[in-house]
């Protein structure tokens, strides 16, 4: 019996096999390769839809298994990392998805056979190809709308389940989610993959392998690796990994972290080096077998391979390197409970409490509930700020209310919680008691999350059911203690709820112990009803006896229910908890939902006080309810200020950098994102700048460098730098009518400007500031969006009479569709001159491969700024003979400096430098 992946890996270091795409460039395919006879009919270009050839040249993909094979990979993938009808539709053919699967898995699975047969002592398995997609479910494409999404997590889960069925029908041995960049992604793909293996019943390892895209180590959704393993605890995984990023060696630093946390095998598959300028991968084999080797001795891996850059000559080093070498023995499961948002946070039982905001919620709340109601978005986002500001842990969000659309407003929220990183820096607790909000919230956070909540009210059937469903979105729980017959007020009642829960969810649902969070009810006392009054003490007891007796759970309440008798006096309610969570605490209450801006605490109380307070809370005298009354009365005149005059006070603060100049205090808006003074702060730099403008291309533009040096330097991830660019959007928005007026009376365009993000690019940020900043110095913009393919441009072009042509990409596939967009300009006879700009370009790669092949001048520029200087340049013939001449000898030397210097490559610094100059 040929053995399988998972008793081969204990053994032995598996060999991964190397890049697709880099070995079907060395085939040189043609349009008509990828087309075939089959689809002649399909409008547009197919070339570049590598996982097509899986049925229009088989032999291509076949000769390309082989090659690996024969290198000596242990696993080869599937030709599909692309084969979702998310990722097809762009090319028009998302209705063969399920072929190109299907005959992608049988091909593989029969050359692995047929190596097998040969040599039975070394078996090889296929691997389903599972990529993230050319969308992200948990970022906003538009930046002029965070709350919006391109893509769902049921559009994308329905995707991948019709993409891994035909997988696991064509035979695969595992199913790989590779090159995550977005755990939401992600986190659709393991749900699709355990819903497919059910119903197909099989169970094929699951593996998993992230790229990190800053050199913080961050994911492009801003996620920490210890954050991502949170975030995908639930998922049955074989092995975790890396992939794609950087070269081996840039990696290693990464792939240590992970092995040191995760509890599982772990895969590594670097790019062969870092790209050069041209974004291509050119270290040789040797090399990166040089720098792989570290990872084999120092134990850090169990299954290696090769990303972009790599071929068969690469993976052929790895048999000797792996031989006789001990593979990485998995970290131990975690034994405390995980939580992520973009940072994990860990709840060890030695851990005092965490704490909980409870401020975003409509019914605990009246001023959110005004934001929510009247749409007030950004102030009720910055009620969330502040809680993190005050140390909340967690935050709780609640939308139950009966005149809002609790679903609605649910997920519009947490999208705009996703948009800002100083929040979903911490987990957040879906509160609601409606499981479609519990459901739609879960749907949108690619951190692991709490479920808030989930009871026995109605029955067994319905509680497993949903604990079922929240494991498979992986989540924590919160479980009330109610049941058929209600709420469970006394201790025993609390525990015999409790008790029968924690059977239910660990033995039939499946749930780890630690991802269980019991509410034994949190209930006012000191009501002036005598059976209120040992509430608390009942509460206590029951938490002493959870503890001791369900291993691995926490315990919490909302802490707040207690003193709903004292509503208006405020120091009493929060003298109340501080000496309620006292007590509580001490028995082992380890979590709680909580006003984190509270700032009376239990060593401050007088003895008077405490001793009242205290004989409430304990319930240690019959009258004790009412002296505490009588105590309030004296007390009323030293209350604090109201909860909601502190929720008000949020934008009343004088923050210390409001001190500095305008100029540093609008470039520090811009890098940390806060719109909320610069209303204020541009009508004072208008009154010392001569021009609106001015202030754009001065202390705006300077800001923006900056916040580019910064994610350079991986001081900054990406969400910062979106929430970074939605500032400036809107400085420049405020500045906008300033400039209108500002404008000479009857002045007429001084040129007319078509700008475009390519074709396969969704990035404008980088093209709308050009769009603003060239509006400004009076040019008439055509602005045809994204996605713009080039037919588009070259028609635009002509019957808008354009000026010139500004390109924009973020994404390196775009380099390609610029220079594609060049040939198409040269075919239809075009001598309009061509601006490049964005993320991956650069003037080596416009010198080398976009110039060549157009006519009128083509300039690369590094950021928005310099747009205006050239353009101004290319108007007048005189300056733009001299620009022409200029860039031909400038693209000359480039071109003589790479042919000596074909193997250069730019250091990590550049490489993320260019990445950003799209700002
Ligand atoms: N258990 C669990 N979840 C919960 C609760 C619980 N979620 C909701 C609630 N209870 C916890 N949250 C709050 C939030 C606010 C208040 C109480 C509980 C509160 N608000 C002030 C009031 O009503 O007086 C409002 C003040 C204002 O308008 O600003 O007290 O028990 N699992």
């Amino acid at each position: 019996m040929k053995k399988t992946i998972t008793q081969l890996v204990p053994e032995r270091i598996l060999i991964l096999d190397g890049a697709m795409g880099t070995m079907i460039q060395q085939y040189k395919l043609e349009e008509k390769d990828f087309r075939g006879e089959r689809f002649a009919h399909i409008p547009g270009q197919l070339k570049g839809n590598n996982d097509l050839l899986c049925l229009t040249r088989p032999d291509v993909i076949e000769d390309i298994h082989r090659k690996y094979l024969e290198a000596g990979a242990d696993i080869i993938e599937t030709n599909t990392f692309n084969s979702t009808a998310v990722s097809m539709a762009d090319y028009h053919v998302e209705g063969y998805v399920r072929e190109i699967n299907l005959a992608a898995a049988r091909l593989a699975r029969a050359l692995a056979d047929e190596y097998t047969l040969a040599n039975p002592d070394k078996p090889r398995f296929v691997a389903g190809s599972i990529g993230p997609t050319n969308k992200t479910c948990s970022m906003s494409p538009d930046v002029n709308n965070p709350a919006f999404r391109a893509l769902t997590y049921d559009e994308l889960s329905a995707a991948y389940c019709e993409q891994m069925e035909a997988l696991v029908e064509g035979g695969v041995d595992a199913i790989l989610i590779e090159t995550i960049f977005d755990t939401l992604n992600a986190k659709a793909a393991i749900f699709a993959a355990v819903r497919t293996m059910e119903k197909m019943n099989v169970r094929l390892p699951l593996m998993l392998s992230v790229t990190v895209s800053d050199v913080g180590g961050r994911t492009l959704s801003g996620q920490t690796l210890d954050a991502f393993l949170a975030s995908v605890q639930h998922a049955p995984i074989f092995s975790i990994g890396l992939n794609c990023s950087f070269g081996a060696k840039q990696l290693k630093p990464f792939l240590e972290q992970l092995a040191a946390r995760a509890p599982y095998y772990i895969s590594a598959y670097p790019n062969a080096g870092l790209p050069n300028s041209l974004g291509m991968y050119d270290q040789t084999p040797e090399d990166m077998a040089h720098e792989v080797k570290e990872y084999i001795h120092e134990g850090l891996v169990n299954i290696i391979g090769g990303c972009c850059g790599t071929t068969d000559a690469y993976i052929a080093q790895y048999p000797a390197l792996v031989k006789g070498a001990k593979p990485h023995f998995p970290a131990s499961p975690p034994d405390c409970l995980w939580l992520s948002g973009l940072e994990l946070l860990q709840v060890k039982p030695d851990m005092n409490f965490v704490n909980i905001g409870e401020r975003c919620n409509v019914a605990g709340s009246r001023k959110f509930l005004r934001l929510i109601n009247e749409k007030k978005y950004e102030e009720a986002l910055s009620i969330a700020r502040r809680q993190v500001e005050d140390g909340a842990l967690v935050i709780d969000v609640n939308m139950d209310d009966g005149l809002l659309d609790a679903k609605k407003e649910m997920v519009t929220f947490l999208n705009l919680i996703m948009s800002e990183p100083e929040i979903s820096r911490v987990p957040v607790m879906i509160d609601s008691s409606k499981w479609e909000v519990i459901e739609a919230g879960l749907k949108c956070l690619q951190g692991k999350s709490i479920v808030n909540s989930i009871s026995l009210k109605e029955g067994e059937e319905n509680f497993l059911e949903h604990a079922r469903l929240i494991r498979q979105y992986g989540a924590a729980v919160v479980v009330m203690a109610f049941d058929e017959k209600g709420q469970a007020d006394t201790a025993a009642r609390k525990i015999e709820v409790c008790e029968r829960a924690y059977r239910l969810l660990v033995e039939k649902a499946g749930f780890d112990p630690h991802d269980i969070i019991f509410d034994p009810n949190v209930l006012a006392i000191a009501t002036g009803i005598e059976e209120h009054n040992n509430y608390a003490v009942d509460f206590i007891e029951a938490t002493s006896w959870i503890k001791k007796n369900l291993p691995g759970v926490h315990v919490s309440g909302g802490v707040s229910n207690l003193s709903f008798s004292f509503r208006g006096n405020n120091y009493i309610r929060e003298a109340m908890h501080a000496v309620f969570l006292y007590h509580a605490i001490k028995h082992g209450m380890d979590m709680g939902i909580v006003n984190p801006g509270a700032s009376v605490l239990y060593t401050d109380l007088p003895a008077d006080v405490l001793g009242k307070i205290e004989d409430v809370v304990l319930n240690r005298r019959p009258d004790a309810s009412e002296h505490l009354i009588e105590l309030a009365e004296k007390l009323k005149e030293r209350d604090r200020k109201s909860t909601e005059e502190k929720d008000a006070s949020v934008n009343l603060e004088f923050p210390e950098w409001r001190d500095k100049p305008v100029q540093e205090r609008l470039q520090y808006a811009l890098m940390k994102g806060i719109g909320d003074y610069l209303e204020q702060d541009l009508t004072e730099a208008l009154s010392i700048y001569n021009k609106a403008v001015d202030i754009i291309e001065g202390p705006l533009m300077d800001g923006m460098n900056h916040v580019g040096e910064l994610f350079g330097a991986g001081k900054m991830f990406l969400p910062q730098v979106v929430k970074t660019a939605r500032t400036m959007k809107k400085a420049v928005a405020i500045l906008q009518p300033v400039i209108e007026s500002e404008k000479e009376e009857g002045a007429t365009s001084v040129g007319k400007v078509l700008l475009a993000t390519v074709k396969g690019d969704v990035h404008d940020i980088g093209k709308n500031i050009v769009s603003v900043v060239m509006a400004c110095n009076g040019y008439e913009i055509v602005d045809l969006g994204v996605m713009v393919p080039a037919e588009t441009i070259v028609k635009c072009a002509i019957e808008e009479k354009v000026d010139m042509i500004g390109l924009s990409g973020l994404i390196t596939p775009s380099l390609e569709e610029m220079a594609h967009v060049a040939v198409e300009l040269e075919k239809a006879g075009l001598d309009i001159p061509l601006l490049i700009g964005g993320a991956t370009t650069s003037k080596m790669h416009t010198a080398l491969k976009i110039a060549p092949v157009y006519s009128a001048p083509v300039v690369h520029l590094k950021d928005a700024s310099q747009n205006v200087g050239i353009a101004s340049r290319l108007l007048n013939p005189q300056t733009k003979e001299e620009l022409v001449t200029e860039l031909e000898m400038e693209y000359e030397v480039m071109r003589k400096k790479s042919e000596n210097l074909r193997r250069e490559t730019v250091t990590l610094e550049e490489a993320r430098k260019n990445k950003l100059n799209l700002f």
